[in-house]
This record gives C-alpha cells, structure tokens and sequence, in this order.
C-alpha cells in the first residue's frame, strides 16, 4: 500500500535516483491543495448511506431481474451482501482520495474481485454499473460548491472518478 509520497520514493529508489523538481512540484501541489482533499473525503464520507442507497435503486430500478425471484440481490441476505459491497467499494475509493493514490484500492479491495463475483455467480457488470451510479453521486455531492470556499477542484474531480473507473473496470 502505497502514498503519494512513497510512491514517489519507490519509483525513485527503483532507478537509484534521487526524487526529480517535477515530483517534488506535484507533492507541493498535493500539499498547497491538501484541504480540497480532505474536504473531498470529508463529504464523501458523510454522505456514504445515501450515496450508497442511491445507486443500489437506480442499479434496482434499471435491473430489476436483480431483485425479483432468482436475482442476485433477491433475499434480505444477498441485499444486504450487495448494499454491503458498495460501501466497501466507496470506502476505499475514500481510502485512495485520501492517499492519492490507488494502491490501496487495487491492493485490498479490487484484486481477485472479479474472480470472486465469478465464483459467486454475481454479475460483474451489474456491479460496474452500480459503482458508476456511486461515482455521479460523489462527485456531484464532493464538487458542490456551495458551503465551501470555491476553488478549481476539476483535477481532483478527475481523480476521484478515475478511482471509481478503475474499480467499475475490475470488476465489468
Ligand atoms: C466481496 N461479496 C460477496 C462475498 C464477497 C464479496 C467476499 C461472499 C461472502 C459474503 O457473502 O459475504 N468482500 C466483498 C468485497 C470485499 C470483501 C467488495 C473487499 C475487500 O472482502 N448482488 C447484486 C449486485 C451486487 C451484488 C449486482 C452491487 O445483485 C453483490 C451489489 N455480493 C453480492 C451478493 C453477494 C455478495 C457476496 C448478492 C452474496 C452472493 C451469494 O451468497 O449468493
């Protein structure tokens, strides 16, 4: 698992080189815009439930085989694994906001998850498809610019969805 930071410094002690003025201008950014970040994290994080339950519907309300008899998220038990899965996903996609970096997403929640969805008969896609359903929700509930001081948050923006696209694409 990997930071930021230590990503910076493996890549270098790979090469044997001492970390360049480019590395060292994008950790001073990440430093100078550190508040957005956490600010990011922060709202995410505080709206969870309902970005999690949001999702789940619009997924439900477009795949509605999921839910009837037979579906895999039919039965309290696979509802509540589903709801579950989720939130996990999120959480780490917070998890990798909060490093920048995604390391910890790929390394503790992505790898082998498709080959667990396959062993468990739980369609992949479906899944994908409610992780981008979470990814417009949090990027429309962290980019809000109301109760903030306003600021160009476009690249952090990008990350964050680069962090659901990556998990969305683990598991399709
Ligand atoms: C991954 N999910 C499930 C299981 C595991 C995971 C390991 C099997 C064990 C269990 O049931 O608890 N666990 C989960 C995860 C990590 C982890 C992400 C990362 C660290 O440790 N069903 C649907 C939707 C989808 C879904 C498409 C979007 O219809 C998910 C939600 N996951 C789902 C379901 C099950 C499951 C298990 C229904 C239960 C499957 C079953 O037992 O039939």
């Amino acid at each position: 698992m990997l930071d930021a930071f230590t990503k910076v410094v493996a890549q270098a002690d790979a090469r044997g080189e001492y970390i360049n003025d480019s590395q060292l201008d994008a950790l001073k950014n990440l430093v100078t815009e550190g508040s957005k970040r956490l600010d990011v994290v922060n709202r995410i994080t505080s709206n969870s439930s309902a970005i999690v339950a949001n999702a789940a519907r619009a997924l439900f309300a477009e795949q509605p085989q999921l839910i009837a008899p037979g579906g895999n998220a039919y039965t309290n038990r696979r509802m509540a694994a589903c709801l579950r899965d989720m939130e996990i996903i999120l959480r780490y996609v917070t998890y990798a906001v909060f490093t920048g970096d995604g390391s910890v997403l790929d390394d503790r929640c992505l790898n082998g998850l498709k080959e667990t969805y396959l062993a468990l008969g739980v369609p992949g896609g479906s899944v994908a498809t409610g992780v981008s359903k979470m990814k417009e929700a949090a990027i429309a509930i962290a980019n809000d610019p109301n109760g903030v001081t306003r600021g160009d948050c476009s690249s952090l923006m990008s990350e964050l969805g680069s962090y659901f696209d990556r998990a969305a694409s683990a598991v399709a």
